[in-house]
């Protein structure tokens, strides 16, 4: 690696030692623009290195609450702004029980490049708490939501820092969210995305991670010379990204075999259909019960306290979360002869398995890319609600497309060499190329 850069990456290391997915993204990112670095010196000067791994500004703050025995809860909140050198801060918030700082500033970091690949003004930021969802009730979560409000409504606004959802925060804690936010404020704004219809959310943003994922999919496949008809796809997740994914999946022609949560996997041997698609979402977004709930249906396996990733497949999409696919699982991806490996969730490879996938040249397409529709579409809600306007489903849908080969585009002018294209190498040089030049252009700041 360039010698500059492994300056800035052990500067990384010291500075934040107990962030490992934090160095992890750094590291990957800088590893792989190193040589595009070389050849391009003036991103060399005014510390601009130092800066692009240093977030603008992090929020820690106190979550009380009361919980259904009347007892007192607490939380951390927080909020990283990681980057606001193309636009307002821009990305989700994460309710999970591991959310902690290098969590979260591994997202930002990912973020801001991977917002600056839509094409669309949108810094890049991360927040949460380390709240679990998990067996609370409506009024709990509205509670806990109200209180987090309070706190991160300060910092946040339609040209300042614009939240959405992530995992375990969705349609019903963004609606929370929203209706504090206005309380407060006295303002109806576009300051979140991944509202409801009702109030002034956009159609397609609940589909799009998913749907870009798998529109990105057949960018990818085209560009080999294969279709998606036919093809066998394991889905991990059975979240929002992983349900989308799927859907999208099966009205292309291609056959869904798993899905998966943090208990275990469900195996359709036959592959998902539209109706088990519609039972599965019941199940996790109405009742938000456990796939464990579906076994005993014939041609359909659960096996428990197990991934998808030995099952025999040609695609696999990770949906659920980071360092979800570890060394021993590429291997076993890759002697299973799976070509094709998609992160719908932010880094859901580990560091081992990316190199099991690079030795063995399966096409690997990350997350900052893959998965950049959910945020695209964010930020086409953003521009509805300051236009006061309501786009339809398929003009929506329309513009999603096109952002996805666009990315796919950019992926393979700044990835290829000779006849390979290093979907990774491309993805970061296209992303940090538009930051780098925006944040060089505003001076050090
Ligand atoms: P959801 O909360 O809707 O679903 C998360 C899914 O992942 C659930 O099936 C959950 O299982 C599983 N999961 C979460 N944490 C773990 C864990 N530690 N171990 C095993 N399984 C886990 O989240 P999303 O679908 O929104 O997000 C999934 C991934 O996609 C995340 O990496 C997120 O950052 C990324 N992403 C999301 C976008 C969005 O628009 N929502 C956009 C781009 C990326 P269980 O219920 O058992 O916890
Ligand atoms: O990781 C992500 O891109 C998201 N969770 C979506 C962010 C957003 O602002 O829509």
């Amino acid at each position: 690696m360039n010698k500059y850069l492994t300056e800035v990456l052990v500067k990384v290391r010291l500075d934040n030692p107990h962030e490992p997915e934090f160095i992890q993204a750094v590291e990957e990112v800088l590893v792989s623009i190193s040589e595009f670095i070389s050849d391009n010196t003036k991103y060399l000067e005014n510390g601009l290195l130092e800066r692009i791994v240093e977030p603008e500004k992090v929020f820690l703050f106190r979550v009380p609450w009361i919980d259904r025995d009347g007892k007192v809860q607490v939380n951390k909140g927080y909020r990283v702004q990681f980057n606001s050198a193309i636009g307002p801060y821009k990305g989700g918030l994460r309710f999970h029980p591991t959310v902690n700082l290098s969590i979260l500033k591994f997202l930002g970091f990912e973020q801001t490049f991977k917002n600056a690949l839509t094409g669309l003004n949108l810094g890049g930021g991360k927040g949460g708490s380390n709240f679990d969802p998990s067996g609370k009730t409506d009024d709990e979560i509205m509670r806990f939501v109200q209180s987090f409000a309070i706190e991160l409504s300060k910092h946040i606004g339609a040209n300042i820092d614009v939240p959405a959802g992530d995992i375990g925060v969705g349609g019903r804690e963004i609606g929370f969210l929203f209706g504090q936010y206005k309380r407060l404020r006295d303002e109806f704004s576009g300051v979140l995305t991944g509202k409801g219809l009702t109030h002034g959310g956009s159609l397609v943003r609940t589909e799009a991670t998913g749907y870009g994922v798998v529109y990105m999919l057949t960018n990818v496949l085209e560009h080999f010379e294969e279709t998606i008809v036919g093809k066998r796809v394991l889905v991990s997740g059975s979240g929002n990204v992983a349900l989308y994914t799927i859907e999208k999946l099966i009205e292309l022609g291609a056959k869904a075999l798993t899905v998966s949560d943090s208990k275990g996997t469900l195996y359709f041997k036959n592959g998902i259909t539209k109706e088990l698609l519609e039972e599965i979402k019941e199940l996790k977004f109405v009742k938000r019960g456990r796939l464990s709930e579906f076994k005993n249906k014939t041609g359909i396996e659960y096996i428990e306290s197990k991934s998808p990733w030995d099952i025999k497949a040609d695609i696999a999409i990770p949906c659920a979360t980071e360092n979800e696919i570890s060394e021993e699982d590429a291997k076993t991806l890759v002697n299973n002869n799976v070509r094709y490996v998609l992160e719908g969730a932010n880094m859901p490879t580990t560091s081992e398995g990316y190199e099991v996938f690079r030795k063995n040249n399966i096409v690997f397409v990350p997350g900052k890319a893959a998965n950049a529709g959910g945020v695209a579409v964010s930020g086409l809600e953003m521009a509805q609600n300051s236009q006061r306007e309501s786009w339809s489903f398929e003009n929506v849908d329309m513009k999603l497309k096109s952002i996805m080969k666009n990315i796919h585009t950019q992926m393979v002018e700044n990835g290829t060499t000779g006849s390979n294209v290093d979907y990774v190498k491309g993805a970061n040089i296209a992303g940090f190329r538009k930051v780098a030049d925006a944040m060089m252009a505003q001076g050090v700041v």
